[in-house]
């Protein structure tokens, strides 16, 4: 190709973008997937929508953690369920550093912390105050904890910092990590034969508030900062002695190269917004209908055909 023609075919793209929008990358837009059922649910919905316009995806797995890192870095472009209790602190951290953004709030309120089964509270009628529980901790104690009550707390990656609470609150509680969210269910789903008092980590919104009525135990009110600063909360040494955010934020996060690269896409990334509800039905497809993700997925997208397509439309049409 000689040069005359370069410069030409160069002032026919450089006008291009003022007669039609810019066209996405044909670079897969790659989406982190963890390890609870909604979000993996969530990762692939969006995945369908970004494939119906056209747009390459690919889905990896990673840590729920260091996947803020990935996005800083572009080795991911987003994140779909960014949860105040668990990654506040990861996300926060990894904005001061700069390569992410924030890209809007979904609808849903979130809240992650310990939680009961209602018949535990049939054996601890004091709950849900923490002191009320901690007084009753040999109720939930096994041949493993010797006396003390037993936490069953979510994998380590969602950094609970439970035993940073017990300690800071002087609770008389073990903390032993599950090794995935099936193993909580099947705490509870065991507990439930013989009504047995437990107390494990859980989240809303999830399916399991469907399945089994329950509560979240209620520990010192969280205060911005109260995973930090010794002075907060009512341990003036030791941080980390209150619970977790009651109306906890879900955010989506990008890529800052994401507006750019895949301009339509992040539009549509812009308008997406889940409900409560809907997010906890995407773990029902999975953790009570035993879906694979990808069905889940699209029966999500089949079944609530008016909520997506006006994301999409809204992003196109503008
Ligand atoms: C991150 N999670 C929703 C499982 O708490």
């Amino acid at each position: 190709m000689n040069p005359v023609k370069l410069t030409t075919m160069s002032t026919v793209l450089a006008l291009t973008p003022l007669l039609v929008s810019a066209a996405d990358s044909s670079d897969p837009i790659v989406i982190p997937i963890h390890n609870w059922s909604s979000q993996i649910v969530m990762s692939n919905v969006v995945g369908q929508i970004f494939e119906s316009m056209g747009n390459n995806v690919e889905f990896v797995t990673t840590d729920s953690q260091a996947v803020y890192e990935s996005l800083r870095l572009g080795d991911v472009t987003l994140e779909l369920e960014v949860w105040e209790g668990a990654f506040g602190k990861s996300f926060t951290a990894a904005l001061e550093k700069g390569g992410l953004h924030d890209a809007g709030d979904h609808d849903a309120v979130t809240r992650e912390d310990w939680w009961y089964p209602m018949w535990s509270k049939d054996a601890c009628p004091g709950l849900p105050d923490w002191k009320a529980l901690n007084d009753c901790a040999e109720l939930f104690a096994t041949a493993e904890t010797g006396g003390k009550g037993r936490y069953l707390d979510g994998p380590v990656d969602w950094l609970k910092h439970a035993q940073e609470k017990v300690e800071a609150l002087e609770m008389d509680f073990v903390v032993i990590n599950a090794g995935s969210a099936a193993a909580l269910w099947a705490e509870i789903g065991a507990a439930e034969k013989d009504n047995r008092p437990v107390v494990v980590f859980n989240w809303t919104p999830n399916f399991a508030e469907a399945v089994w009525p329950g509560e979240f135990v209620e520990f010192p009110a969280w205060e911005d900062g109260c995973d930090k600063d010794p002075s907060l909360g009512p341990n003036p040494d030791k941080p980390h002695d209150c619970g977790n955010p009651a109306n906890g934020y879900l955010k989506k996060a990008a890529w800052d190269g994401m507006p750019e690269k895949w301009p339509n896409a992040y539009k549509v990334l812009q308008a997406i917004s889940f409900t409560n509800p809907q997010i906890a039905e995407m773990a029902k497809l999975v953790d009570i209908d035993e879906l694979e993700p990808e069905d889940a997925a699209a029966e999500w997208l089949d079944a609530n055909e008016d909520i997506w397509q006006p994301w999409v439309a809204a992003a196109s049409g503008s």
